[in-house]
C-alpha cells in the first residue's frame, strides 16, 4: 500500500465515522424549532436507510474538495451530511417496487421490505427535506451568498437535470413507459449518478469560495469521478460478487440494460476508467500536493469491489 493510499484509507474511515456520528443527531428524536413532532415510525426508518452503513464516499468528496481551500471540518461535514441524505432517499426510492423492485441493500433488507411501500416513500421524501434544511444552515458558511450557491447546486444535482432526472431516462430505456427508448449511456449516467459525486466535488469550491479555475478544476475531476464509478458499477454487475455487493449481480443484463459494458465491451470499459483517471489527476494538478487524496480517490473508485 502506497502512502497516499493508506492516508486515503484513514480518512475516509475517520470521515465515514463522523459522518454517521451526524447523521445519528441530525435523525434524533430531539424536535427543531417550528417541528411539531418527529413520528417514531418515520424516524426509525429514516434512520435504518441512513445508519449502519455505506462508504460515505459523496461526503468524503465535500470534505476533501473543502480540506483544499482549508474550509472548517465541521462545515464541510454538515454539507456532507446534506449530500448523504439525498444519496440515501434515492436509494430508498430506487428500492421500490415501482422502480428497481429490489429486496437486498447494503447487505440489508431493502426499506419498503423491512417496512412497507407507504414508509419508506415518506422516509425518503422526509431525507430529501432534511437535506435542504441542513444545506442553508448557518453553521454551513457566514456568508448567506454561499450557502444559497450551495443550495442551489444541490437542488439541480438531484433534480430535474441531475439525478431524478437520470431516473426517468433510465427506466424509459428499460422500456417502462412504452418502447425502450434510446439510451444515452454518457448522458444518462452523468445525470443519474454522476450529479451527486459531482457537486460533493464542487461543494468545496463553493465553500472555500475558490477561484472560477478552481472551481473548473473541481468540477473537470467531478466528472471524470463520476463517470469512472459508473463504469466500475458496470463492470462489477457482470464481474463483481454479490456477497462484496450486499445485493445481487446480474442485474443490468437481466433487464437487458445498455450500460458502458454493453457499448464498449469488458476491455473497452477498463480502458476508458484508466483514461478518465489520467483526466482526474490532470484536473487536479493546479492544486499540487493538496489533490493527493482527490487522486487516490479517483483510483478507489475505480477499483472498488462494493
Ligand atoms: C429514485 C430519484 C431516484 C433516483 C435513483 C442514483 C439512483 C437514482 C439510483 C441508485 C441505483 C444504483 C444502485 C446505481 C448504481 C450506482 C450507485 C448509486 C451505487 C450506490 O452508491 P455507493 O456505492 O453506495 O456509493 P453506498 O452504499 O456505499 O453508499
Amino acid at each position: 500500500m502506497t502512502t497516499a493510499t493508506a492516508d486515503f484509507s484513514t480518512r475516509l474511515d475517520q470521515t465515514a465515522e463522523d459522518t454517521e456520528a451526524l447523521l445519528a443527531k441530525l435523525l434524533s428524536d430531539t424536535l427543531l424549532s417550528d417541528e411539531i413532532a418527529r413520528p417514531k415510525r418515520l424516524m426509525d426508518a429514516m434512520r435504518y436507510s441512513s445508519l449502519g452503513g455505506g462508504k460515505r464516499l459523496r461526503p468524503f468528496l465535500v470534505v476533501e474538495s473543502s480540506a483544499v481551500f482549508g474550509v472548517p471540518r465541521d462545515a464541510a461535514l454538515l454539507a456532507g451530511a446534506a449530500l448523504e441524505c439525498i444519496h440515501c432517499y434515492s436509494l430508498i426510492h430506487d428500492d421500490l417496487p415501482a422502480m428497481d423492485n429490489s429486496d437486498l441493500r447494503r447487505g440489508r433488507p431493502t426499506l419498503h421490505k423491512k417496512t412497507d411501500d407507504a414508509t419508506a416513500i415518506l422516509a425518503g421524501d422526509g431525507l430529501l427535506t432534511l437535506a435542504f434544511d441542513i444545506v442553508t444552515r448557518d453553521e454551513i458558511h457566514s456568508d448567506p451568498t454561499v450557502r444559497l450557491l450551495l443550495t442551489r447546486a444541490l437542488a439541480r444535482a438531484s433534480g430535474i437535470g441531475g439525478m431524478v432526472g437520470g431516473q426517468i431516462l433510465d427506466l424509459a430505456g428499460e422500456g417502462r413507459f412504452g418502447d425502450r427508448e434510446p439510451v444515452d449511456v454518457a448522458r444518462l449516467q452523468q445525470m443519474k449518478t454522476g450529479a451527486l459525486l459531482r457537486y460533493g466535488c464542487i461543494a468545496g469550491a463553493i465553500l472555500g469560495q475558490s477561484t472560477q479555475q478552481e472551481y473548473q478544476a473541481l468540477d473537470d475531476y467531478g466528472r471524470a469521478l463520476g463517470e469512472a464509478f459508473q463504469i466500475a458499477d458496470d463492470l462489477l454487475d457482470v464481474e463483481g460478487d454479490a456477497a462484496a455487493l450486499g445485493k445481487p449481480a446480474g442485474a443490468d443484463a437481466a433487464l437487458g440494460k445498455t450500460t458502458f459494458v454493453t457499448q464498449l465491451g469488458i476491455d473497452g470499459a477498463k480502458q476508458r476508467v484508466r483514461d478518465l483517471l489520467a483526466r482526474a489527476d490532470s484536473a487536479l494538478s493546479i492544486f499540487g500536493a493538496k489533490g493527493d487524496v482527490l487522486k487516490a480517490a479517483s483510483r478507489f473508485v475505480a477499483d472498488r469491489k462494493s
